[in-house]
């Protein structure tokens, strides 16, 4: 069974819209394997964007996920990080599908209301940081 990591970001936690985002991952067949609401340090959202770390827009990024507490959770299925994905959306909210949940609630790119690992390898690594104990 495949794992991917998924964070509702501050701006979802923010709008009331997490029991939306979970709504939608349980009602695809997803299933819920962890979850914990969590207020990110600077040195852990570092590490979890490390692929971003010479993006001009990194510094903001770290700011804003560590902005307020967040919702961290582990989902796992048939092709979970595929699916989620889809889920999910393009990242630039703009663009993205109606019907998904940055195409249904967001507009801002950095404000995309979720994250979801790009590839089991991403997954396991930023499973490992959020849930050392799993
Ligand atoms: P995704 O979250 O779809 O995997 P990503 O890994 O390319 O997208 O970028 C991580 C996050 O960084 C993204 O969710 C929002 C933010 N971001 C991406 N591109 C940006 C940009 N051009 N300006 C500001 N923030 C951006
Ligand atoms: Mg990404």
């Amino acid at each position: 069974m495949e794992r991917t990591l998924v964070l509702i970001k501050p701006d979802g936690v923010r709008r009331s819209i997490v029991g939306e985002v979970i709504s939608r991952i349980e009602r695809k067949g997803l299933k819920l394997a962890a979850m914990e609401l969590r207020t990110l340090d600077a040195e852990t959202a570092r590490t979890h964007y490390e692929e971003h770390a010479e993006r001009p827009f990194f510094g903001s990024l770290v700011e804003f996920i560590t902005g307020g507490p967040l919702v961290a959770l582990v989902v796992e299925g048939e092709r979970a990080v595929e699916a989620f994905r889809a889920l999910a959306g393009a990242t630039d909210p703009v663009t993205a599908a109606p019907g998904t949940v940055r195409g249904d609630f967001a507009l801002e790119v950095q404000q995309n209301i979720v994250h979801g690992s790009d590839s089991t390898y991403s997954a396991e690594r930023e499973i490992k940081l959020f849930f050392p104990d799993l």
